[in-house]
């Protein structure tokens, strides 16, 4: 083991996409070297311990990638007991991977699962006790993410990308064909199969474009808002769901005046859960603060866990209540709560049947914390149910992301020209802008160049 400890590493050390500010840690050796080699401000190999430097990260081409702070941990002093840089950059995918890949390029590599925890451990900065602990933190809650990566190495993606890219090719060489026949006018590629194919990549385009959106959920959690009325048992049910104390639960209506954020993990899926103000109209400034807060919270989530005392609230207010709160892009579950009071509640006084909305119900006692292992596997059914199959290849990454949509876009143009009749040569040239962005996921070409050289084999004459 120990020899890994001479190399550096490097890791995203917040949750990826969701905060405004990304922190990219490096550890080890090298950690303040290889920053210091892309960072333009003060030297940060000369600097103190524990000392922030404000400057920017700039590439080989002198590109400003983004500006940031960098605060530096010389050796022992650190959580790792390294030499230790933690970058402070803006907290967007893009720029955040543009980063990560030039620190891995001056010399870094990425952090396996827990690997600081480790080092920390092994330059006895913790106890075994202690690392275990973090440890099994890591692990449960990166399972999915892993398995995206995992998924990623075994070439799933690459190789479907691949796939569609030779149908590609084969039919575009049959369009360049008819380019070096002008005077001709033959037609060698059947339009209408072109068509076909064109469609069927573009279905695939857009599952796997589907699939980012899947992968960003497991990696980053399913935003998850506990809504409701005050005293509802919002917070109660937040630490029934966490298993632990973590919100304060009081009889007062309004204890909750601002938003708690948790994370939950339930069989390899990431929630982030939500705890919020209830809402009504609020008595004083910061209650109305609060309730404003879960408003916007409500829009910005993509489950909202709505909870009801079944003694206290009467359908008709349930009903309004949801009406205020859900919204298209929310699925919503409806957590009738405190049936321990009350225990002949049933859906259908709440909903009558010939209701025009049917939500998922689930009857709970978040006291008892009865019937809430229900309700984590509704949330799971929630994510799962929709479309996501883990085996199947899913897109992590926002650069491939990017591409994908541009492929997409040029594959409409392709369409579009196909049915107004364009000549060949525009069609030819749309379906090398697909090849184009196809190839940079792959990383097979990279230049019209190479294209060219791909098509000259194929015509006729040349
Ligand atoms: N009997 C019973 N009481 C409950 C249950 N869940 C919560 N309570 C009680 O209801 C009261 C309010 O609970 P909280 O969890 O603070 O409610 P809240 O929705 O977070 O309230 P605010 O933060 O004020 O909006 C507390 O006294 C809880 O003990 C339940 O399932 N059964
Ligand atoms: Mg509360």
């Amino acid at each position: 083991m120990s020899h890994h400890l001479t190399d550096t590493i490097v890791a995203l050390a917040t949750p990826s996409g969701v905060g405004a500010i990304g922190v990219i840690r490096l550890s080890g050796p090298d950690a303040i070297r290889i920053a210091n080699s892309v960072f333009h401000g003060k030297n940060l190999e000369q600097q103190a311990s524990h000392t922030v430097h404000l400057g920017t990260i700039r590439n080989d081409e002198g590109r400003i990638l983004d500006e940031v702070l960098a605060t530096v941990f010389v050796a022992p002093r650190s959580y790792t007991g390294e030499n230790v840089v933690e970058v402070s950059c803006h907290g967007s995918d893009y720029i955040i991977q543009e980063l990560m890949q030039l620190f891995i390029q001056k010399g870094a590599r990425t952090a396996n699962p827990g690997e600081y925890t480790l080092r920390a451990f092994l330059n006895g900065q913790m106890d075994l006790s202690q690392a275990e602990a973090v440890a099994d933190l890591i692990a449960s809650s990166s399972k999915s993410s892993h398995a995206i990566a995992m998924q990623q190495m075994r070439g799933g993606f690459s190789d479907e990308i691949k796939k569609l890219r030779q149908e590609l090719i084969d039919f575009a060489s049959l369009i360049e064909l008819e380019l070096d026949f002008s005077e001709e006018d033959v037609e060698f590629a059947d339009r209408s199969k072109l068509e076909d194919l064109v469609q069927k990549i573009q279905r695939i385009i857009k599952a796997l474009l589907d699939s980012f959106q899947l992968g960003n959920v497991m990696k980053n959690g399913v935003s998850t808002v506990i809504a409701g009325r005050p005293n509802a048992g919002k917070s109660t049910l937040l630490n029934a769901l966490l298993n632990e104390e973590r919100a304060i639960v009081s009889e007062i209506a309004g204890t909750t005046r601002d938003t708690i954020e948790e994370v939950l993990n339930i069989k390899g899926v990431q929630f982030r859960i939500i705890d919020t103000a209830g809402i009504r109209d609020a008595t004083d400034t910061i209650e109305a603060i609060g309730v404003e807060k879960t408003m916007q919270k409500v829009q910005s989530s993509a489950l909202l866990v709505y909870v009801f005392d079944v003694v206290e609230t009467q359908p008709e207010e349930v009903r309004a209540d949801l009406e205020k709160l859900v919204h298209e892009n929310i699925h919503v579950l409806v957590v009738a709560n405190k049936m321990d009071l009350n225990p002949y509640t049933k859906k259908e006084h709440y909903f009558p049947e010939n209701s025009t909305v049917d939500y998922h119900w689930v009857p709970v006692s978040a006291l008892n914390k009865m019937n809430i292992d229900y309700l984590k596997e509704s949330l799971h059914d929630a994510v799962l149910s929709k479309k996501i199959n883990l085996e199947s290849t899913i897109v992590a990454n926002a650069r491939h992301y990017e591409a994908l949509q541009k492929a997409y876009q040029d594959l409409d143009r392709v369409l579009q020209g196909l049915s107004t009749g364009i000549t060949a040569d525009f069609v030819a040239m749309d379906i090398r802008a697909a090849l184009h962005h196809l190839g940079e996921i792959t990383g097979e070409i990279s230049t019209d160049d190479l294209l060219g050289n791909i098509f000259g084999r194929f015509c006729i004459g040349k």
